[in-house]
């Protein structure tokens, strides 16, 4: 695991798809290798705010990111859990950011735990949350962000449901390695999450919520 976290960060595309295929050879769990990837991509990040990394190498972790998901999706989606539908969550990154990745996660797993996702993709503005909401008739809507510039977006997000008379009918959750209470308040959602497996927990309890 270590071996795969350092040849993310140091954007080593070669051993970071030979380390991945012997983890899932060994059968080593798909979230551990995510997680495992996750400390690496952290470390990119930390190296390009830095200045020690550039813009091309973070486009390049993404991409070798992106390279580990095509591996790991047909097994997170395999090892579905349930066979019928749980609910349905509208999910998408807010506009202004184009990060996704790890919504994309958030997006298999929680497919693979049976719920019927509509992802709306990246740089989403309010209305269309606000449409897919009313359209789907969710009852958890995911906003996802990575970008400090992006609270006011995501207020804007629950002020535009609260407008179209359909804060009641859903939740919010916000989630993204920036999320903390502080921004949850700001932004007036109901619940924040920084990894992929708090979020499923999540959506899980408010469908099942009498
Ligand atoms: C790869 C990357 C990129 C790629 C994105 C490719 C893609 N398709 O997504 C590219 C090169 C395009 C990019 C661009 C930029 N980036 Co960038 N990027 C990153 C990097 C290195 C990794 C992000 C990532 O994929 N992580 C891996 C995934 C798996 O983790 P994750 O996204 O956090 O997702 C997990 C959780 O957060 C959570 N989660 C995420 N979404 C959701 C949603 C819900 C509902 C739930 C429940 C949970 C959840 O679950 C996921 C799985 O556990 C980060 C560094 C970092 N520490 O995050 C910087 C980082 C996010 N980027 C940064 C910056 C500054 C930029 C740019 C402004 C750079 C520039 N000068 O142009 C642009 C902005 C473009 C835009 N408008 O969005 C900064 C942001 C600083 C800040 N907080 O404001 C970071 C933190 C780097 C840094 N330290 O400076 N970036």
């Amino acid at each position: 695991m270590n071996r795969l976290t350092a040849a993310l960060r140091d954007l080593n595309e070669d051993l970071v798809n030979e380390v991945v295929d012997e983890l899932i050879e060994k059968q080593v769990s798909p979230l551990e290798i995510i997680d495992a990837c996750n400390a690496g991509i952290k470390e990119v990040g930390e190296r390009f705010a830095s200045g020690q990394y550039y813009l091309t190498d973070l486009m390049l972790s993404g991409e070798i990111m992106q390279g580990v998901m095509v591996k790991l999706n047909p097994l997170i989606a395999s090892s579905s859990i349930e066979d019928k539908i749980i609910g349905t969550v509208v999910i998408g990154t807010v506009r202004g950011d184009i990060h996704d990745i790890g919504k994309n996660i958030v997006v298999s797993l929680l497919r693979s735990h049976g719920f019927k996702v509509i992802d709306l993709g990246v740089d989403v503005p309010a209305d269309t949350f606000v449409k897919m909401v009313k359209k789907s008739g969710a009852r958890v809507l995911g906003l996802s962000a990575l970008l400090n510039n992006t609270y006011p977006e995501m207020k804007k997000v629950v002020d535009a449901l609260k407008e179209a008379g359909l804060r009641e009918q859903v939740k919010v959750i916000i989630g993204g390695t920036i999320m903390s209470e502080d921004i949850l308040e700001f932004t007036g959602a109901d619940a924040y999450a920084t990894d992929a497996v708090t979020g499923i927990e999540y959506c899980k309890k408010v469908y099942t919520a009498k």
